[in-house]
């Protein structure tokens, strides 16, 4: 499955790098945006992810997260988190960059992790940005109001908002750094994550996809992996050890 370029270079390399998206934690019963099995309870993530939608209906945004929060409370990673977090250990330079808002990664001992589009646990204030973590959002009916009489919203980001620039930045410099950069169960469709691998290709780095559908990026990698990450990432794993 994987080519000895690839393990050579895994082998070699002080600076490795990996993208995940919502296909990593499919597996472990988080439904995808988009491709097969992808949509979150009837709606597509640009309908209900933007700040106009919150404005115009905050009930139905607020509901629709209750509903994917109580789903994720009782989810577990999967052995690709497991794999992700082995890796880890494994080169002095790691970064695992996630799109994902699920905290799977965290859950299944990775440490270094960006989280480009926030994290679902948390909530801020719409307007004043205060942020809340001890709202127990899943038996929250109602869309709960800051102080300041704003309604709180998760502390996700919506099209259309910046992401959080620290974790932004850190990302761009690893994926300019990175010798080999793993794009693993993204679409690879929502900016400005999607150019991340591109960034790494453009800086010298061996750039591998994994995924079991192609996505508009899978021509320009060096490596197409075409498989599950459940499956793909420990295989990997068992590969650099040998
Ligand atoms: C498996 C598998 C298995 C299945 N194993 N794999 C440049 C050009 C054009 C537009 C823009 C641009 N720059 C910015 C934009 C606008 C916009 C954007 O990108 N739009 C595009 C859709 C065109 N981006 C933004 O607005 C971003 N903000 C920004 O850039 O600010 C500055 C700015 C604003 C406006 C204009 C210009 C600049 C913010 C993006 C925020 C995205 N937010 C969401 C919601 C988060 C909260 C929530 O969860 O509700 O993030 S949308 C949703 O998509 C979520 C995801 O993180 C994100 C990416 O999805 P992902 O992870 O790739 O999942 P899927 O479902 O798409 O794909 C799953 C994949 O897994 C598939 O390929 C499967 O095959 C695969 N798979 N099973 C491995 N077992």
């Amino acid at each position: 499955m994987f080519s000895q370029g690839l393990i050579d270079r895994l082998e070699g390399a002080r600076r490795v790098v990996v993208l995940t998206g919502a296909g990593v934690s499919a597996e472990s019963g988080v439904p995808t945006f988009r491709g097969k099995g992808g949509l979150w309870k009837r709606y597509k993530p640009e309908e209900l992810a933007n700040p106009s939608a919150f404005i115009r209906n905050p009930e139905l945004v607020w509901e629709w997260y209750s509903y994917r929060r109580k789903l994720i409370v009782g989810i577990k990673p999967n052995s690709g988190h497991y794999a992700l977090a082995e890796l880890e250990g494994m080169f002095p330079h790691f970064a695992l960059i996630t799109q994902n808002i699920d905290g799977l990664h965290k859950a299944a001992g990775s440490r270094v992790i960006l989280e480009l589009h926030g994290n679902i646990m948390r909530n801020r204030c719409f307007e004043c940005n205060r942020t809340f973590r001890s709202i127990d959002p899943g038996d929250e009916p109602r869309v709960p109001r800051c102080s300041c009489g704003g309604f709180i919203r998760p502390d996700v980001v919506w099209f259309g908002e910046s992401l959080p620039a620290d974790q932004l930045s850190r990302a761009m410099e690893a994926a300019e750094g990175a010798e080999v950069f793993l794009s693993v169960g993204t679409s690879a469709q929502v900016q400005p994550a999607a150019s991340l691998p591109l960034v790494a290709k453009r800086n010298g780095a061996h750039v591998v996809e994994i995924n079991p559908e192609r996505t508009p990026i899978s021509h320009l990698v060096d490596e197409f992996i075409q498989g599950e990450s459940g499956e793909v990432l420990p295989q990997l794993v068992q590969a650099i050890k040998a």
